[in-house]
């Protein structure tokens, strides 16, 4: 049988022309192997084959025009059924069945209330209680629930409750919060296996050292700063997690993945200390880092490639991050390309730090997505660098209700074991009722002072809760310790919250800030900047923790590690031993990806004729390319915040699908159509919704990838190119630290080339914004091939050669017809280093300009030079500058190269190799401000002038930006005449005309006064 396979719906598309087609008659053909590919003026996408079979006879050819219906080819021996067939899909059915299911069980199981009828007076109490007794029948009947059929049941019949009251019209909003007490009951804490004498000894010494290591550092040099009270507080809460839950990467398992607070980095080096990873010299050199051997200030892979994975320290980014890393850790499992071994994601967190806004930022994600691998551990210590973060509230009361509310699994970690008997014995509730009432600036004095004021301010409330301490002295009421600093409270919460299934955990923990340093900084305002201690303080520290030095060795403050068979060393190796290897640790095994044969991108080397497109569509066309290469399309991750029509990208839908962890329980709306919108458990696009901060997280996940899940990926970020740098310049400069390698696309770039959208989307800066990231490499280039020579070396330099660099490209989304590649040898390597001799006007040989110009705005110049050529008899040399970054860069080096090394024969700059013995001046645009193009200045020694798109952006057509920002070929003709003239090789009459003939208002303000 011949069945026909006819073009599908492709949404409001006619007459789409057919660029490639993919198969030959006689071939065989599965269902869904692409046949053709088409394109529209913005997109292009493949047709699939509908059937399986033979192909008969092939009914279109590369140039015709397709729309829905028209016959693409003939298919014999087919026994599939065509996709138009109505069959309901599987999701559809599925659901269908749930939702039949459901019903019959509420139906039979839903309960018959009776109406009551409602009392004709509403009793409106403020606070008290006017029925006791009543209050304790429900109380004891809530109880006996809890003790016969446990907290689960108990905690459906209160829902069950709220909501019958909700129906009701009983408007009370249920709270999101419980009681000022621990989530885990006494007894259903976890006990810890671990020895707590000796980790109690280990911690002391990593407390000692760390504090040293500040202390030291300072005495040397003041100015180098650190901190002591951050680490002081946070030691437990590390301290347990190294010793019983973190386990690290090894050849048997991926590794945990650990975000530490920035400013705690002192333990971390401290307690790699005692691990024998560090040595002293190491740790005398905190903060030192221009020598080789020096310790970083704060997490930073790029200064310590072997140690720290994860740049945390500029506050709210680790949160963000770690989140979308556990996403993308899924998104890998999902895919099938890592294993799923449990592994998690933990970050700690400042209570200070979770006022950034990225800090909550994606917190509902991570519930929507059920990131069950993720836990957040906040140290709460209820002070941020100049004083308490909620003086008049409580801040963990405060992310409680937050992160409940968002879907986390809240577990508070507030008092220590010794509060344990006072809370059993509280029958009358008023310890909680204190506890619910004091503030945290109460809290926070109280641990500045001592035992008679705790007892005064926070005891003396109550008559019961003075009561409730009355056989307690001040010191045992002074030693009532706080969750966070139990090692026993805080293992019952890690281990609770490794175990959680479906949720992100956050274990929101009370600790003090500074604890142990007594007067030196315990709790008091100041305690962030503490990084002195003078002698009375060391004492008193290493009293405090038993650390076994003598007075001479505190007043030298020296450090403390005991023998290498001490049972302390022992046992800390023997743990790190059990759990794996050490962490932090930074490694990579991750195979290199081949890049692709160059011929992969031969259609972007030649003309595109009279065929106008866009280079985002020549990048969407090159990525449709890609993702036939075996060893590159599996391993591209592309990332789209909801721009995927705006780039023509919609095609990649169906292709590839959208990530989406539970599937698609729905069917689209245009399922019909060929770029339907697919979610799937397994799909490769990670479309993050408007969310450009999110949409970076995941770009540097995966661009990480290679070191944390040792799986070399190729993640390719596309965005308005305004929303990129500008909006999330911090996120990009700790990819650079992290060494993400992958591609950041800003699309729809330049000021004038995306024309209506106005002052906040034209971006003529984010060249400058790059070119302050070191390690980021960029390019705006004009035509197809630049952009297919210059994606193809950042895939060798990054992804095959390792390289740690990162690509920024901007594309454009102005249509024009691209020419071929020019042949000269030296062409690819030119677009590399940054500019080439694209055009050669030479007819007259009397007057001569070198026009460079950049991006959208080269083919202006080229049209300026033909207009010269053409009306005034001026030759020029024309220039595709593809990089003024690049050409910068290596100017800056040759230069200081050339500078310190007087005695040698100087070195050329690639710019001066270009331009060194052109002739005539130089006038330099892109659509960037002057500065862009100005960066190379210092390098031509030439009179060199410059045209850019300086001042606000403003919504009008191309045409009258250009002219507004002066960089059409209009004031190129104009301004190259000028510029001609004050040279002195030609009239300045000529200028004068031309400003005249093109109507060029000189009297005009700059266009960054208007
Ligand atoms: C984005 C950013 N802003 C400001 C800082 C400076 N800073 C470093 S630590 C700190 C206070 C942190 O308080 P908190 O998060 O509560 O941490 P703690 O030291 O109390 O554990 C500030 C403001 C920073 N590192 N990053
Ligand atoms: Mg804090």
């Amino acid at each position: 049988m011949t069945v026909k396979l006819l073009v599908p719906d492709i949404g409001d598309f006619e007459k789409v022309e057919v660029i490639e087609l993919l198969v030959k008659e006689g071939q065989q053909i599965k269902k869904n192997d692409p046949v053709v590919t088409i394109e529209s003026d913005k997109s292009s996408v493949e047709i699939p084959s509908t059937f399986s079979g033979k192909i008969e006879s092939i009914k279109v050819k590369v140039g015709d025009k397709v729309s829905k219906g028209d016959l693409i080819l003939n298919i014999s021996n087919s026994n599939q059924s065509s996709s138009t067939s109505k069959v309901i899909p599987k999701d559809t059915e599925n659901l269908i069945q749930e939702a039949e299911n459901a019903l019959k069980k509420t139906q039979e199981h839903k309960p018959q209330i009776k109406k009551k009828e409602k009392p004709e007076i509403i009793q409106v109490v403020k606070g008290g209680d006017i029925d006791p007794l009543e209050t304790n029948e429900w109380l004891e009947s809530l109880s006996a629930v809890i003790e016969k059929d446990g907290d689960q049941r108990a905690h459906y019949l209160i829902k069950e409750l709220i909501n019958e009251a909700y129906k009701e019209g009983v408007n009370i909003p249920y709270t999101q919060n419980t009681p000022y007490i621990n989530t885990i009951p006494v007894n259903e804490e976890k006990k810890s296996s671990g020895d707590q004498n000796i980790e109690r000894r280990i911690r002391s010494l990593i407390r000692w050292n760390a504090a040293a290591m500040v202390v030291r550092a300072n005495k040397k040099f003041p100015e180098l700063g650190g901190h002591i009270g951050t680490f002081a507080s946070a030691a437990t809460l590390y301290d347990v997690g190294m010793n019983h839950f973190w386990r690290a990467k090894n050849n048997k398992f991926g590794g945990d993945l650990v975000y530490f607070q920035g400013h705690s980095a002192p333990g971390m080096y401290a307690r790699a200390f005692l691990e024998g990873r560090l040595n002293e010299k190491q740790l005398d050199n905190f903060r030192q880092e221009v020598n080789p051997g020096g310790l970083s200030s704060y997490p930073h892979p790029w200064l310590m490639p072997n140690f720290w994975q994860f740049p945390t320290v500029s506050m709210g980014l680790g949160p963000m991050l770690a989140i979308y890393q556990a996403r993308y850790m899924k998104y890998l499992i999902n895919r099938g390309l890592i294993k799923d071994e449990g592994r998690k994601v933990w970050a700690f967190l400042g209570d200070g730090e979770m006022d950034e806004p990225e800090s909550l930022g994606a917190i509902g994600l991570a519930a929507r997505e059920k990131l069950d691998n993720l836990i957040f551990v906040v140290n709460c210590n209820l002070q941020r660098l100049d004083g308490p973060v909620r003086g008049n509230g409580k801040i963990i009361q405060e992310l409680e209700g937050i992160f409940r509310g968002a879907g986390w699994n809240v577990i508070k970690v507030i008092w220590g074991s010794y509060w344990d008997s006072l809370l059993a014995n509280d029958k009358t509730g008023h310890l909680v009722k204190v506890m619910n009432e004091t503030v945290d600036g109460e809290y926070q004095a109280m641990k500045a002072r001592n035992g008679a004021y705790v007892r005064e301010k926070f005891f003396g409330k109550y008559p019961e809760t003075n009561e409730l301490v009355s056989s307690l002295s001040d010191k045992d009421i002074w030693r009532l310790n706080r969750g966070g600093h139990d090692p026993h409270k805080v293992f019952a919460a890690y281990d609770k919250a490794s175990k959680n299934v479906g949720s992100p955990t956050v274990v929101i923990a009370k600790t003090i800030k500074g604890y142990g340093m007594g007067k030196g900084g315990e709790s008091v305002n100041t305690t962030h900047q503490t990084k002195k201690l003078d002698i009375d303080d060391l004492m008193y520290y290493r009293d405090r923790f038993d650390v076994p030095l003598t007075d001479q060795q505190v007043k030298n403050i020296e450090y403390y590690k005991p023998d290498q068979n001490s049972p302390e060393i022992k046992y800390i190796k023997e743990k790190r031993l059990q759990l794996g290897g050490f962490i932090p640790e930074r490694t990579t095994y991750a195979k290199p990806i081949k890049a692709p044969p160059k011929d992969i991108f031969d259609n972007m080397k030649v003309s595109t004729g009279n065929k106008e497109m866009s280079t985002t569509m020549a990048l969407v066309r090159m990525l449709t390319n890609l993702l036939r290469d075996k060893n590159v399309a599996p391993r591209l991750v592309p990332i789209i915040p909801d721009e995927a029509r705006t780039f023509g990208m919609e095609g990649f839908f169906q292709k590839i699908g959208i990530y989406a962890h539970e599937g698609q329980k729905y069917e689209p709306e245009d399922s019909a159509q060929l770029s339907s919108y697919r979610e799937e458990k397994s799909g490769q696009v990670l479309e993050e919704g408007i969310n450009e901060a999110g949409a970076m997280s995941s770009w540097i996940a995966a661009g990480t990838s290679y070191t944390n899940h040792d799986i070399e990926m190729i993640p390719i970020y596309l965005f308005y190119s305004m929303f990129g740098f500008q909006r999330i310049g911090d996120f990009a400069w700790a990819g650079a630290d992290s060494q993400s390698r992958g591609f950041l696309i800003g699309a729809t770039a330049g000021r004038t080339t995306l024309a209506g959208e106005g002052l906040q989307h034209q971006d003529g800066h984010s060249h400058l914004l790059a070119s302050t990231i070191p390690n980021c490499v960029s390019y705006d280039p004009t035509f197809h091939y630049e952009l297919a020579v210059i994606f193809r070396e950042g895939l060798r330099r990054m992804h095959e050669k390792k390289e740690n660099v990162f690509f920024y490209i901007t594309t454009m989304n102005e249509n024009y017809s691209h020419p071929s590649m020019p042949k000269d040898k030296f062409c690819e390597e030119g677009i590399l280093k940054g500019m080439y001799k694209i055009k050669e006007f030479n007819e007259y040989k009397k007057t001569k300009i070198q026009f460079l110009g950049s991006g959208a705005i080269l083919r202006e110049m080229i049209a300026g030079a033909e207009i010269l050529q053409k009306e005034y008899q001026i030759d020029s040399e024309v220039w595709s500058v593809t990089s003024f970054n690049e050409l910068r860069r290596d100017g800056l080096e040759v230069e200081r190269f050339n500078l310190l090394n007087p005695d040698k024969e100087p070195k050329k700059s690639y710019v001066e190799k270009c331009l060194g013995k052109t002739e005539g001046p130089i006038l330099a645009a892109s659509d960037y401000m002057r500065m862009n193009s100005d960066q190379i200045r210092p390098y031509v020694n030439k009179s060199f002038y410059s045209l850019g798109t300086d001042g606000f952006g403003r919504s009008d057509t191309r045409k009258n930006l250009r002219k507004f920002f002066e960089v059409d070929k209009e004031h190129v003709v104009a301004y190259g005449l000028s510029i001609l003239a004050k040279e002195q090789l030609i009239a300045s009459k000529y200028a004068k005309e031309a400003i005249k003939k093109y109507k060029i208002d000189s009297d005009k303000p700059m266009p960054t006064k208007l």
